[in-house]
């Protein structure tokens, strides 16, 4: 998969890019990633990338002639899915990361300042993709999450293959409580069960967990999961149990 970032502060994704499971990715050349910023696309010889609002009221928005220049020529490389990472976005999911992970390449655009010039993205941009319903000073950050969010999901990137398929969110459920040594922590035991070398009565009890823990914080994700009877039987006896 090729993934290039369009923004404003390149160096923001050295860190982030070189750690290990982006390196790896990298190595193993499941991931070329590249950064590109938009001020070299600025013409004229302030490189100027950003200008004020027409209609007043503060703030600062990127040029869209810059930004469209820069989107088209990183596109002359080869055809991407152009995101800009927004707060007016649809919010990014595990079921979002899942399918941008299928592509090929993806272009990811950083706004930064009160945001974009609507005729660049009418023009360049494919798709608006938020993490989340708060204002940040720059899509960068947003664009890492993207990123790692996408990236681990691509096969051979992390090493039990498929365990992030099973991670939280990957069944439309939240993970129950996790355990490791030591045995004994501060007078905190570990569920027999977990030690018992059932490996069938392990999985139903990690699930029955991921259902109440769900259920207790995230009762909406239950319409939309893909549960089994044996799952709704559980809830029904959750649900029986809380209204004692
Ligand atoms: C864009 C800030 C638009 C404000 C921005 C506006 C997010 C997010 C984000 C820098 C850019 C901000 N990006 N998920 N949340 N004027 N990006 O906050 O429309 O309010 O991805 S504005």
């Amino acid at each position: 998969m090729k993934i290039d970032a369009l923004t404003l502060f390149p160096d923001m994704f050295d860190a982030v890019m070189s750690e290990s499971m982006m390196w790896k990715a990298r190595e193993k050349g499941l991931l070329d990633f590249r950064v590109h910023d938009i001020r070299d696309y600025a013409e004229d010889k302030h490189r100027k990338v950003d200008d004020s609002p027409y209609g007043g009221g503060g703030g600062m928005l990127l040029k869209p002639d810059v930004l469209v220049r820069a989107i088209e020529a990183v596109k002359a490389e080869g055809d991407a899915l152009v995101i800009l990472l927004s707060p007016q976005g649809r919010v990014l999911t595990h079921q979002l990361a899942d399918e941008l992970a299928q592509r090929s390449r993806l272009l990811l655009v950083c706004g930064r300042y009160e945001g974009v010039d609507e005729r660049a993205i009418e023009l360049a941009i494919d798709d608006e993709i938020s993490i989340g319903d708060y204002v940040l000073t720059g899509g960068e950050l947003a664009a890492l999450v993207l990123i790692d969010a996408v990236v681990r999901l691509i096969p051979g990137v992390l090493g039990a293959e498929g365990a992030q398929h099973r991670d939280s969110h990957a069944d439309g459920l939240l993970e129950g409580p996790h355990y490791t040594r030591p045995p004994d922590y501060r007078g905190l035991g570990v569920p027999a069960v977990l030690t018992s070398g059932h490996h069938a009565e392990v999985d139903r009890w990690r699930r029955q967990q991921a259902l109440k823990r769900t259920w207790e914080r995230r009762p909406e994700l239950l319409a939309a999961a893909a549960l089994s009877e044996e799952d709704r039987v559980y809830l029904e006896q959750l649900k029986a149990e809380s209204s004692d």
